[in-house]
């Protein structure tokens, strides 16, 4: 036990160091220590990236440290992903989420973050990148059966293409499928409201919130 509590703290140490290197070497110690990987993923890289993104969000910490702790996340998540059965991602996901940066738009600094907390706590995440034209959120939406679409736009002209999707899935008759979160600087609960979009997340913090809601809603309505 005290052997794998050491794997934790090294894998925390891992992520508030923004060390990718000791991020995958402490996760291939905690396979190799027969620990599972779902608890040792909660434990050691989900709860140091959250309280990394609270200090931010309190202006503790600066942007970069945050991006860089993020990215050791994912390389450490990487190693962990191979290990999960079946049965585990299954009782781990809490939906499907599509997400991307919309089309004329390069900005993806807080999309990743975005993407790395869902990731983080129970969502299966296809990242679609940044400049995304529309009809491929629709089309790997649909490929994946997700049920969430994600869009971020970091300029006032790109947020236009926010609106734009929603009414591309209503001209298709799809638009009741899925549950359509919007964020980036620019967009506003207003927004999303003027646009028809289910939600709104003015941080990556608040999305894991809003989503984890809706998927209590789902759950208990099923
Ligand atoms: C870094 C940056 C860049 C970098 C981007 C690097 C990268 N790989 O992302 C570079 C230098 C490339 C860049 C380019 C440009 N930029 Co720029 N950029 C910024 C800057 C300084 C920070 C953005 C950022 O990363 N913030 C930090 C992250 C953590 O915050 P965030 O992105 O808001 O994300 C959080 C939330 O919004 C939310 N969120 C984000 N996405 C999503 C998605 C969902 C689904 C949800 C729920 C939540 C969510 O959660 C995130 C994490 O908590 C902003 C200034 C600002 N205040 O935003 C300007 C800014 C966005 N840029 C701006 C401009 C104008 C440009 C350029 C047009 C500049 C130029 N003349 O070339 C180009 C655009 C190129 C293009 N076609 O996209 C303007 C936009 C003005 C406007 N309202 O339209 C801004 C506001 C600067 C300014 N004050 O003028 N930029």
């Amino acid at each position: 036990m005290a052997e794998h509590e050491a794997i934790i703290e090294r894998m925390r140490d891992s992520i508030l160091e923004a060390d990718d290197d000791e991020a995958v070497a402490a996760a291939e110690a905690a396979l190799a220590a027969g620990m599972d990987p779902l608890a040792a993923l909660e434990a050691g890289f989900s709860e140091p990236i959250r309280e990394l993104g609270e200090a931010f969000n309190r202006l503790e910490i600066f942007l970069p440290q945050l991006v860089l702790s993020a990215r050791t996340m994912q390389a450490g998540l990487k190693v962990l992903e191979r290990a999960l059965t079946t049965a585990a991602r299954e009782a781990a996901r809490k939906g499907v989420v599509v997400i991307g940066t919309v089309e004329g738009d390069i900005h993806d600094i807080g999309k990743t973050i975005v993407v790395a907390m869902l990731r983080s706590a129970g969502y299966e995440v296809h990242d679609l990148g940044t400049d995304v034209p529309l009809p491929q959120f629709i089309n790997v939406a649909e490929q994946t059966h997700a049920d969430i679409i994600g869009m971020s736009a970091l300029l006032s002209t790109t947020m236009l293409r926010q609106r734009d999707l929603l009414e591309l899935l209503q001209l298709k008759g799809i638009r009741d499928k899925y549950f359509v979160i919007v964020g980036g600087a620019p967009a506003t609960q207003a927004w999303a409201d003027s646009i028809g979009a289910n939600a709104f997340a003015r941080d990556a913090h608040e999305a894991v919130l809003c989503l984890n809601a809706r998927a209590r809603n789902v759950t208990s309505r099923a």
